[in-house]
């Protein structure tokens, strides 16, 4: 039997062997040790002095210096989604924090495991408008999963234990963990960090009732029209085994969110697309006219049902597999609700498909696949491939598929037209590759990702579709890239225009372009020099390729790629505000 460490910390107490005093700030670093935490992302002030000097005291974790607060949490944020694992960041009080905000907000939209750690002037300053000071736990508490004011250095084992726990269990979220100064600075006896943790309001459920799985499974074998709609929660679960093995076993056909791209391979014959206000004719048909809908980890965001009237138009059974109870029936009434963890939930449906001897109507299901494939001949994805003029930004992205699908590859983007393309033409047929805001939808967050992944994933290509718009609201990170050896290629759809922004105004507002055009760029090549790196600027189709060849080839550089894109391309097909998601413009002719 294992002997634990409160045990050998008694047995020592009681052996009059001292327990060793250690400093708030030490404490931090000894949890981080055991949490496994490996890098921190960060930026130093006054309230967090001592934890700094913490920091330079040991040699396990490193951390690193961004040039921003809001790119620390972007790029722990990054990492945190394609690893897996929780992702750390540390800032100051005051402006630390209120620059941080926006990352926070970010990962917590998209659910994504993090720890921020924030400084908080002395505890007997709180409240006295000190130096510094705001309230983050009121400032946060909106935007985070969790958040603690860590009051005495006598909590803090504890409340890190806690703050890991509750940012990667159940939904995971964002965990904000504040530390006046003087935390950080005085000592408590130090036993160890806590084995086990223990919440009496804080049970989060992974197993799904049974009987409600039995009656999923019911709805699904006797479906005519049956649809699998998943979202990012099947990354978050790391379910991805289980999804293949149950579309394999079902052969019904499945959409991925914006969120859940990856979740299944983009190029099976059974992937529809994605879904939503920019997903395929395929995937909303689908979506619209099927007739038992099974809803795995995605909670009917209203860029993907559309006008809730007009999906409520066409009857269907609705299964729902979420972790959060809140995420069901919130938007969509749902027939069949399985609270659980979607691993566990999708096991226990696999096994049940495994024993039953009901197979799926084999007629309605060819009567089905035909009906899609006659929506998927339509190839709304289609566009200008063979223009020589001007380069097609789809056309940058489908190369860029291209050439990397053999090896491992991560993308990440930030928001606008070409996030969208990114989404639409790079074929992800792994979990965890595809990197970007949804929920929050935050421009910035394209380089600080990538710097994030390239740190965990140095032997992977790391790539970042930006716009001119978006790069320039973390631009700064390119210096940190160069400090810590993050080789990560930018290709930024320059298109002079904030796309996503003059695409409504010209279908919305009658073309009339209200600042959304951007007429002093900066000479990107000539700042990607300045920085340290490598720029290079594209301005004709047949230079795409041997321009992506050529990055690809400076493994070890970081590559800013300027391609002037066609500034009037837009993004189809697309669902207006209001309508219904059937109701697409697919093209210019539709506006
Ligand atoms: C410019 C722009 C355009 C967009 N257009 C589209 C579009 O066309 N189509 C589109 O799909 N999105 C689009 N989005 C994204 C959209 O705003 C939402 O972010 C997205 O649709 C949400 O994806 P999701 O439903 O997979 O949910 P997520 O936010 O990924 O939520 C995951 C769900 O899974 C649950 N969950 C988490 N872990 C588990 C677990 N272990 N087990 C079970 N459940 C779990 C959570 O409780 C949650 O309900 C766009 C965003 C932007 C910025
Ligand atoms: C921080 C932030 N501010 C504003 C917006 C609104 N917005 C969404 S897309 C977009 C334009 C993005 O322009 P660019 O990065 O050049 O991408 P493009 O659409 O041209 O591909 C704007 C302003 C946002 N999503 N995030
Ligand atoms: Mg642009």
């Amino acid at each position: 039997m294992e002997i634990s460490k409160a045990e050998l910390a008694s047995a020592a107490a009681a052996s009059g062997a001292a327990i060793p005093e250690l400093r708030g700030a030490e404490i931090l670093v000894k949890a981080l040790q055991a949490e496994n935490v490996k890098y921190v992302w960060g930026y130093p002030g006054g309230a967090v002095l001592h934890i700094y000097d913490a920091f330079y005291k040991q040699d396990t974790i490193q951390h690193v210096l961004v040039r921003h607060e809001q790119a620390a949490v972007h790029a722990a944020d990054g990492y945190a989604r394609a690893t897996g694992d929780v992702g750390v960041a540390l800032v100051t009080s005051g402006p630390g924090v209120t620059n941080a905000i926006t990352g926070i907000a970010t990962a917590y939209m998209d659910s994504i495991p993090m720890v921020i750690i924030t400084g908080q002037v002395p505890t007997a300053a709180i409240g006295l408008d000190a130096f510094q000071e705001c309230d983050t736990v009121g400032i946060t508490r909106p935007i985070v999963k969790h958040n603690f004011l860590v009051k005495d250095v006598r909590q803090m084992a504890d409340v890190m234990k806690k703050a890991f726990h509750i940012a990667r269990s159940g939904r995971p979220g964002p965990v904000v963990v504040d530390i006046p100064k003087d935390v950080s600075f005085n000592k408590t006896p130090y036993a160890g960090y806590p084995e086990t943790v223990e919440m009496r309001s804080y049970n989060p459920v992974r197993k799904g009732h049974g009987g409600q799985i039995r009656k999923a499974l019911q709805l699904l074998l006797n479906a005519k029209r049956p649809y699998i709609y998943t979202g990012g929660g099947v990354l978050l679960g790391d379910a991805t085994a289980e999804l293949r093995t149950l579309v394999d076993l079902l052969n019904y056909p499945v959409t991925n969110t914006l969120m859940g791209l990856g979740a299944f391979p983009a190029t099976d014959r059974r992937f529809l697309g994605m879904l939503g206000m920019h997903g395929t004719i395929e995937a909303n048909n689908a979506m619209q006219n099927c007739d038992v809908l099974l809803a795995v980890g995605a909670r009917f965001d209203d860029r993907v049902i559309g006008n809730p009237k007009h999906f409520a138009q066409n009857e269907r059974k609705i299964i729902h597999i979420d972790i959060d109870p809140s995420s069901i029936s919130k938007r969509v009434k749902v027939d069949v609700p399985i609270v659980g963890d979607v691993k566990d939930v999708l096991t226990e449906l696999i096994h049940m498909i495994r024993e039953t001897t009901t197979r799926a109507d084999e007629k309605a299901m060819a009567d089905w696949w035909k009906t899609i494939e006659g929506w998927r001949s339509r190839d709304c994805l289609k566009y200008d491939r063979n223009n020589k003029d001007v380069i097609k930004p789809q056309y940058v992205v489908e190369t860029l598929w291209n050439l990397t699908k053999d090896v491992d590859t991560y993308v990440t983007s930030d928001v606008g037209q070409h996030q969208m393309w990114a989404a639409q033409f790079y074929k992800f047929n792994e979990p965890r590759r595809w990197i970007n805001s949804g929920g929050l939808g935050t421009m910035g967050v394209g380089i600080p990702y990538a710097m994030g992944i390239k740190l965990a994933r140095p032997e992977s290509e790391v790539y970042c579709i930006t716009g001119e718009g978006s790069v320039q609201m973390c631009i700064q990170e390119l210096s940190t890239c160069l400090q810590y050896n993050t080789p990560i290629k930018v290709i930024s759809l320059n298109n002079r225009y904030l796309g996503m922004v003059r695409q409504w105004q010209e279908i919305e507002y009658s073309g009339r372009y209200s600042h959304s055009y951007m007429d002093a760029l900066p000479n990107f090549v000539k700042l990607a020099e300045a920085y340290g790196h490598v720029g290079m600027l594209i301005e004709r189709p047949q230079d795409v390729e041997p321009a992506l060849r050529e990055a690809r080839k400076l493994k070890d550089r970081t590559v800013f790629m300027d391609f002037r894109t066609d500034p009037s391309e837009n993004v189809f097909p697309m669902v207006q505000a209001g309508k219904g998601i059937t109701e697409m413009l697919l093209g210019s002719e539709d506006l």
